[in-house]
This record gives structure tokens, sequence and C-alpha cells, in this order.
């Protein structure tokens, strides 16, 4: 039997290079995380006093991530994730953070919601917002509460 070498040598490439795939795929299922938050903003409700949204954009350049968790310095308010479904808000646990995405919290979309603020909270006043996702921790923001954009939102009429 005689084997033609030619050949033989261009199967062994493909398998390098199918190997090397497979090689490179596992790596990228075991990334850690990068995440950076561009841009976080606190938007006073134009409508409801005390509540406040935080738009952020969650970049991610590593592996994929879960964002369990946020909580604030605001003395007796209430925070949590707002995701929008088929143009329906609704509270979520968790948010998944895919491996190499942005993320978008803004207004009138997915947002972090910030509920019953005391009443001296204004214009201006400086609130800390902690992010925790399970992999990369706990992430901080320093915020300053800003006033909503003049286009008013149909936001959580009801
Ligand atoms: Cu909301």
């Amino acid at each position: 039997m005689t084997i033609n070498p030619g050949r033989q040598g261009k199967f062994s490439i493909i398998a390098s290079v199918v190997f090397l795939g497979a090689v490179i795929l596992a790596a990228c299922h075991s990334e850690p995380p990068r995440i950076s938050i561009e841009s976080p903003k606190a938007i006073l409700s134009p409508v409801i006093y005390g509540e406040a949204m935080v738009a952020m954009t969650i970049r991610n350049d590593g592996g994929a991530d879960v964002l369990k968790g946020v909580s604030t310095d605001i003395p007796g308010a209430k925070v949590s994730f707002h995701v929008m479904e088929d143009k329906r808000m609704g509270q979520v646990a968790t948010v998944d953070i895919n491996g190499g995405s942005s993320t978008v919290f803004k207004l009138g979309g997915s947002h972090v919601m910030i509920e019953d603020m005391p009443r001296t909270l204004v214009e201006g006043s400086p609130i800390t917002l902690t992010l925790v996702f399970e992999k990369s921790g706990e992430k901080q923001l320093h915020l300053k509460l800003e006033k909503a954009p003049a286009m008013p939102t149909d936001e959580h009429k009801d």
C-alpha cells in the first residue's frame, strides 16, 4: 500500500487547524470577564417624587458574567433591575452579561430603578450604587442625581 504523502500532509494540516480552533474556543469559555461601566448617570424621575433610574453601558471585553445584584447607600431606598421585554417593563433578579458585549441601560429601556428615596435627595445630591457581578465582584459607582431630560417619558405609568 502506498500513501500519497502530499495528501496526508494536507490532511494533518486540516486536523491541526481544527484542533487549534477547539483549543481557542475552550480558552474563550474560561476567559475571565473584563467589565467596565461607561457613562453612568442617575436620572430623577420627572413624574414620581423619590424615584430615579440609572443609565449606563456595561462593557465586557472578556468572558461572560452575570449581574446578580445592586444596592445603594441611600437610606430606606429600594433598588432593582428593570428590563424591557416586548415593550413591557418588568423587574428581574439578574442580568446576563455576555462575553464581548455591551449591555445598555437607558431611559425607555432596561435600567436600574431606585424607589422610595428620602425627600432630602434632590438634583445634585451624591449617591453611591454598588453593582454585584458573579465573577467580577463589586463595582461602585459614585453619581450625582440629575434632572430628567426635557422630553417626557411614559415609564411607570402603571
Ligand atoms: Cu423602572
